[in-house]
């Protein structure tokens, strides 16, 4: 892209030109937790049919249960005063209620979490400013599921939602055996999630016999065929896009010599995984950072951050030059050193700013350093979002970052005295909301 090749702009419409390209630009969200209402939907709305294990999670109730909400109202009523089990034995609109009460009423809701659940009321023309959450209760019931995720996905301006397919989720798996069209929705697009296959080879191997793949713990060569297979089987059931782990900090490559159950998943990850992405030619994406359940009461909320090993993701890189790796890290103190991995590495894409890092400071210092360190080849977001209705907020607080930091990189390169076209702001844009993650997909 030549700066000729559309008109240059004056430096003081830099601003005008990045913020409305931002807003206008849909975004490729490229990882959730949502999903469509053929997965059922616990908040039934006006179409009737709720479901208690439903996995579309939507409305008020929802989004003030959101599991860094629950942690939040834990600060302030901790369980001396309020035994986990009590909380979980409530009703999901008394848990919202609580949490109403002490982060929204009796205390500022300042946090991110708590602006978050505003701007998404906000956004969805309701009154932030109501004392209860009843008015919107009301509104919320009169929606239909599939309508409402037109509506959100308008108001948020994306264009489509990956979701999290974990396919040891026994849940999930049911819903994709007994209804093959469950992910046919063409606002959604798949991803296997496969957890266990990585961190407990010994588990995943008893599941993957259970379920006619049969495997045992020694991963000889007819176990590696048996989970190759059952990669393949549901890569093309789900017709997922690409393959995703969650590690915990510990994870290197090359695995502990002493750790058996390290060994394993090393060996899975050697001989399963990267060459069924291989053979596919999809790419794998690792999530990297999170302890779980460091304190198992907050459930979802009892996660905790680690600091990760940036150079076995290198090792991944080299060893495997023919295979592309999506990559987050939990911890701010990696988010430096996964920079510079992916800049010696063409097959790594640097994604997200992932949980304890979606935060607006940090968003911005990782975007800024991002943006330093590799100009447009990197994938600023994904939001994660686990209740429907945070893509307004996720999406409205990331857009703002991401303008705010290109109009200043913009203004910088403007001020060398080479003005940035209005074409090359405006593919910027294009790149960093979703053509990055498309064209990596796509091995472009
Ligand atoms: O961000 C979250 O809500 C976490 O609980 C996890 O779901 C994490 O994003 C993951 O995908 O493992
Ligand atoms: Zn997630």
């Amino acid at each position: 892209m030549s700066p000729s090749s559309s008109p240059q702009v004056d430096k003081s419409q830099i601003e005008r030109i990045v913020r409305a390209a931002v807003e206008r630009e849909a975004v490729v969200d490229m990882h959730t937790h949502l999903y469509p209402p053929t997965f059922g939907t616990t908040l039934a709305g006006k179409s009737g049919k709720s479901d208690p294990s439903g996995m579309l999670l939507w409305g008020i109730d929802e989004l003030l249960t959101y599991h860094y909400l629950v942690a939040e109202v834990y600060r302030v009523v901790p369980a001396h005063k309020l035994p986990y089990e009590q909380f979980w034995k409530m009703s999901k609109r008394q848990q919202a209620d609580h949490i109403w009460k002490n982060l929204f009423i009796e205390r500022a809701p300042i946090s991110e979490a708590c602006r978050g659940v505003l701007t998404t009321i906000q956004k969805l023309g309701l009154d932030p400013s109501d004392p209860t959450p009843d008015g919107w209760r009301k509104w919320f019931d009169q929606q239909d599921p599939s309508d409402y995720i037109d509506r959100v996905m308008k108001v948020s301006n994306v264009k489509s939602i990956t979701m999290t397919n974990a396919v040891f989720d026994d849940n999930e798996r049911e819903r994709w055996n007994s209804n093959l069209r469950v992910g046919s929705d063409p606002r959604f697009t798949a991803v296997l999630r496969i957890d266990p296959l990585l961190r407990d080879w010994p588990t995943a191997a008893k599941k993957l016999s259970s379920w006619g793949y049969a495997a045992d713990e020694k991963l000889g060569a007819s176990s590696i065929e048996s989970a190759k297979k059952f990669l393949r089987d549901w890569l093309d059931k789900m017709k997922a896009v690409y393959i995703a782990v969650s590690l915990p900090p510990e994870f290197r490559y090359p695995a502990d010599p002493n750790d058996a159950i390290a060994r394993a998943g090393q060996a899975v990850l050697e001989q399963v995984i990267l060459p069924v992405c291989a053979e596919r030619n999809l790419p794998f994406a690792m999530m990297i950072g999170s302890k779980l359940r460091v304190n198992p009461q907050l459930r979802d909320g009892g996660d905790m951050v680690g600091k990760a090993d940036v150079q076995s993701v290198v090792g991944l890189c080299r060893a495997f030059s023919g295979n592309r790796f999506f990559c987050t890290m939990l911890a701010r103190e990696n988010q430096h050193e996964l920079c510079v991995a992916a800049r010696k590495f063409g097959n790594l894409m640097v994604f997200g700013c992932w949980w304890f890092v979606n935060n607006p400071s940090l968003i911005e210092e990782i975007t800024r350093m991002r943006i330093e360190l590799l100009g447009t080849s990197f994938i600023p977001q994904h939001s994660d979002a686990r209740v429907l209705d945070q893509l307004i907020y996720k999406w409205e607080h990331s857009r703002q970052i991401i303008a705010k930091v290109l109009i200043d990189k913009f203004g910088e390169m403007a001020g060398t005295g080479r003005t940035p076209s209005q074409q090359q702001m405006e593919e910027t844009v294009r790149l960093m909301l979703g053509g990055n993650f498309e064209n990596f997909l796509k091995g472009s």
